[in-house]
Parts: C-alpha cells; structure tokens; sequence
C-alpha cells in the first residue's frame, strides 16, 4: 500500500508519470498493465473529443441497431466500442474482449496476459441531451496458458480477481478515476495540453451520506425491502439524486457519499445493470474507497459470472449506507 502522503505528494502529476512511478504495486510487474491503462487513457481522449462535438456533427441519436441486451444503440456507443477496441487490440497486452456493445467476448488470438471487460460508453442515452456519460472497465489476468483459445475461465471471472478497474466520466471536465488495489486515484484532463492529471489523490468516500439515488419511477415494482429502505431516507430527510447515468451517479455519491441503488424491478427482474462490465469495476473502486456493494445480500466481487452479460441488482456507496439497505427486511 502507497502511504497516503506519497500520493498527496503526487498531486499534478501527469498520469503518465504517475503510473510509471506506481508501477512496482503490480506483482511481476513487466509493464504491460501500465501500458493498458495508457491505452485506455489514449482511447478515453478521443471518445472524450467525439462527446464533445455531439450536436455539431451527425454523431447523435440511434444508430438503428441494438446492443447485447436488445437495448437501442446511439452512434456514439458504437463508435466508442470502435476507439477502445482498437487503442486495446493494437497493444498487444489483452487477449480477450468483452463488451456491452458485442454478444460474445473478442478473442485477440495473441499472447495478452490481460482480459478485459468495458462498457465503452454508459448513459449514453442521456447524450442527446448533453449530460455526462461515462466508459467503465475491468481488467483481469488471463488464466489459461497462452497459444491456448480463450477459455471460459479467462471470461467468467469473479470481481474479486480484477487486477485494476476504473471509469471514465465524461462531464463538466473529463475525469479517468482507476484502481490497481492499492486505493483509489482521480485524474483531470486538461484540455489544452491533452493531459490527465492527478487532481484526486487518494479518494475515500464518506462512511455515510445523505444522498440516495434510485430511479423512483419504479418504486410501485421495488421489492419490499427496497421501498422501505426509500421510505427510511425520506424519514431521515437525505436527499434524493438521480441523474440516471451510473459513472455520474457514482461519481458524485463516491465524493459526497450516497447511496446508488438499481433493484429489481418489473421491466428487468433480475436489475437492470452488468455484472461484468458495469457493476464490478465500481464494486472493486468503492471498496478501495473504504465504501461496499452488494447485490443485497451478496458481496458483488463475490458473484460468480454464468454468462457475459448477467445483470444484478446493485447497492453501492458509503459503507454504512449500504449495510443499512441489506438490514431492512421486507
Ligand atoms: P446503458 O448501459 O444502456 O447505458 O444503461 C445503463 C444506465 C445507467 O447509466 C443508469 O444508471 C441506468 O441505466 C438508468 O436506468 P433507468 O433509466 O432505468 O433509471
Ligand atoms: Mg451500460
């Protein structure tokens, strides 16, 4: 564990350097999940630059095809799906792919010791209306041994086996906040120069909070427990914040401390968001934040993945917050 002062130490430092300067936190570190995370920072920019230019050219609306899930894809979705695929696949140092935008994972057919997980672009029905969105991802080690194909085991891994996961959130600046395990780190772009820079060192949420976010327009079809846990945050006057864009939700709760909440509902009975691309990178940066998630009653890093795109209920924010919500009973 890096001392929290040797990070504050750090603060404006180029991201860049400061992974270079973290580089021996990774056991048999040989670079390459340094390099990762650059590819992930470079793919970020330029997502970061086609956001930005929504509504001056013809990058807006539905595309006409539909995602994993059957849900609507917008242009930008399929064109961050094409940035990060291609900033990952050129490195060298991931073997497989998964992501919210393909039905079945990517084998890279190359020796990558690195799996990894994304959603390219969260939110993103919320672009056209310009409010923040964000990319979220997962990176494992790949099991199996390599010239082998990719095996389930590379694909289905735990939470718990994530060696750094992160986001990305497009919003009033762009923010890269990432962890390898050993605490959580935020960094700002800075336009001008088409830097990251560590702004937030060493981010810890509140233990407790006074903000939930849920979208209570489903709250007829909340599980019991659920609409009582809403009933106990009006009973003690927290207040209520739902932007209905994960990465911005998360983002705000993890520095103000919250709650986030996505439960069961009619329409997605089972939740509504990714285990394995959406929910475990934020079950792995709340944790080292000092917050928890959980399914309800599940440690979400727990959860062991059946399938690629498995949805689960997701609890996630300040830690008293959370075991809060997993007490009430309905
Ligand atoms: P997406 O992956 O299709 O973008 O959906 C995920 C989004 C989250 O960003 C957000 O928290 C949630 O769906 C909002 O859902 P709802 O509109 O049902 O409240
Ligand atoms: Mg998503």
């Amino acid at each position: 564990m890096i001392e929290a002062s040797r990070i504050a130490q750090s603060i404006g430092f180029t991201l860049d350097r400061f992974i270079k300067n973290n580089q021996d936190q990774f056991q048999f570190a040989t670079g390459e999940l340094s390099q990762l995370l650059r590819d992930i920072a470079l793919a970020s920019k330029v997502v970061k630059r086609e956001v930005n230019k929504a509504g001056l050219i013809d990058i807006m609306g539905p595309i006409g095809s539909s995602n994993s899930g059957g849900e609507s894809q917008q242009k930008l979705d399929v064109l961050a799906n094409i940035r990060f695929t291609r900033a990952l696949s050129k490195g060298g140092e991931v073997c497989a792919l998964i992501s919210e935008e393909t039905e079945s994972f990517v084998d890279l057919n190359n020796e990558g010791k690195y799996v990894i997980a994304i959603d390219p672009l969260d939110g993103s029905s919320n672009i056209d209306v310009n409010v923040s969105i964000g990319t979220i991802f997962s990176i494992y080690r790949r099991k199996s041994s390599v010239g082998k194909a990719i095996a389930e085991e590379d694909i289905l891994q735990k939470g718990s086996e994530q060696v750094a996961a992160g986001y990305v959130l497009y919003g009033s600046s762009t923010m890269l906040v990432y962890t390898t395990g050993h605490g959580v780190n935020g960094f700002t772009y800075e336009p001008t120069l088409g830097e990251y820079f560590l702004s937030h060192p060493d981010m810890k949420i509140p233990r407790q909070g006074k903000i939930y976010s849920i979208n209570e327009g489903q709250s007829n079809h909340f599980p019991k427990s659920i609409e009582l846990y809403v009933k106990y945050c009006k009973d003690n006057n927290y207040s209520a914040r739902y932007i209905g864009s994960l990465v911005a939700d998360f983002h705000r709760n993890l520095l103000k401390g919250g709650i986030y909440i996505y439960p069961q509902t009619l329409e997605h009975t089972t939740g509504k968001l990714r285990l394995m691309y959406e929910c475990n990178a934020l079950a792995f940066v709340i944790e080292q934040a000092g917050g928890k998630a959980s399914d309800g009653q599940n440690r979400i890093l727990d959860i062991t993945p059946k399938s690629l795109h498995q949805r689960t209920p997701f609890l996630v924010g300040s830690i008293e917050m959370v075991e809060k919500a997993e007490e009430i009973r309905g």
